[in-house]
C-alpha cells in the first residue's frame, strides 16, 4: 500500500478510474494502482469492497472503501483538505454548480458515446448528434475561460469530462465527425488539460481503445451480423 493507505481498483480504459487516478495525481496522493479484469475475473478484494455494483473505480483508504467516481472525488477533496489545490470551489453556490455541470456531462457523453459505435445507421446519426450538442453546450459553458468555474486550475468539472477524452477518438471514428470542427475551443480547453502531468499520465491511449473497441465490433457483427 502506498504511504497516504491509498489504493485505486481500476480498469485502464475506465473513465471513471481515470478521473480518480487524476484527482490523486493533481492533489499530490500517492495510491497503490490496481488493474481489476472487470469483464472477466473480478477479484475478490473489489467484490469485497463494492459489493453492491461489484464495478470500478474503488478507492481504499485506510482500509476503508469508497465507491462512484464522483462521490469518490468530493471524499478525496474533504479527506486531503489541506493537501494540494482544491477539486471544488468553497462557495456553496458554485459547488451547487459544480455539481450540476458533472452530473449533466455523466448523463448526457456516456450514453450518447457508447452509441456512436455500437449501434449503426439512423440510432448512430441520433447518437453523433447528441453527443456533438452535448461538446456545444460545454464549449458555451467554458466561455473564454482557460478551465470550467474560470479557476485557474483544473476543478471536479474539468476532470469529469477530460476523463472521456480517450474515448473521442473511437466516437469521431465510428460516428465521422470532427470535433475539432465542432467544437475547436473545446478541443483547446482538452490540449491544456493534457499539458499537466497528473491528467496527462492517467488517461489511457486512445489508439489503443480504438483498438480494443474495434475488436468488440468485429466479434459482434461475426455473431450478430451487424
Ligand atoms: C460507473 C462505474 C462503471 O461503470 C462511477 O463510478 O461513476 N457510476 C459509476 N464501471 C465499469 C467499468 S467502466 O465502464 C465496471 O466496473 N463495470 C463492471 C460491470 O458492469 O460488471
Amino acid at each position: 500500500m502506498s504511504e497516504e493507505g491509498v489504493v485505486v481498483l481500476n480498469f485502464w480504459p475506465s473513465m471513471f478510474g481515470a478521473r480518480v487516478t487524476m484527482a490523486l495525481s493533481e492533489k499530490g496522493i500517492d495510491f497503490e494502482y490496481r488493474e481489476e479484469d472487470v469483464f472477466g475475473n473480478k477479484s475478490d478484494l473489489l467484490i469485497k469492497t463494492n459489493p453492491v455494483h461489484k464495478k470500478i473505480p474503488v478507492l481504499i483508504h485506510d482500509g476503508k472503501p469508497v465507491c462512484e467516481s464522483k462521490i469518490i472525488l468530493e471524499y478525496i477533496d474533504e479527506a486531503w483538505k489541506n493537501k494540494g489545490p482544491s477539486l471544488f470551489p468553497s462557495d456553496p453556490y458554485q459547488r451547487s454548480q459544480a455539481r450540476f455541470w458533472t452530473d449533466y456531462i455523466d448523463a448526457k457523453v456516456f450514453d450518447a458515446g457508447r452509441r456512436t459505435w455500437t449501434k449503426k445507421g439512423k440510432e448512430r446519426e441520433e447518437a453523433k448528434r447528441e453527443f456533438v450538442e452535448t461538446m456545444k453546450v460545454m464549449e458555451r459553458q467554458l466561455g473564454e475561460n482557460t478551465y470550467f468555474g474560470g479557476n485557474d486550475g483544473v476543478s471536479v468539472v474539468d476532470l469529469a469530462l477530460i476523463s472521456y477524452y480517450p474515448w473521442f477518438h473511437t466516437w469521431q471514428t465510428f460516428g465521422g465527425f470532427s470535433l475539432e470542427k465542432e467544437a475547436p475551443k473545446l478541443m483547446g480547453w482538452a490540449q491544456k488539460c493534457l499539458t499537466r502531468p497528473g491528467i496527462s499520465k492517467s488517461l489511457p491511449d486512445p489508439v489503443k481503445i480504438l483498438e480494443r473497441v474495434s475488436t468488440i465490433r468485429r466479434i459482434h457483427e461475426f455473431f450478430y451480423g451487424d
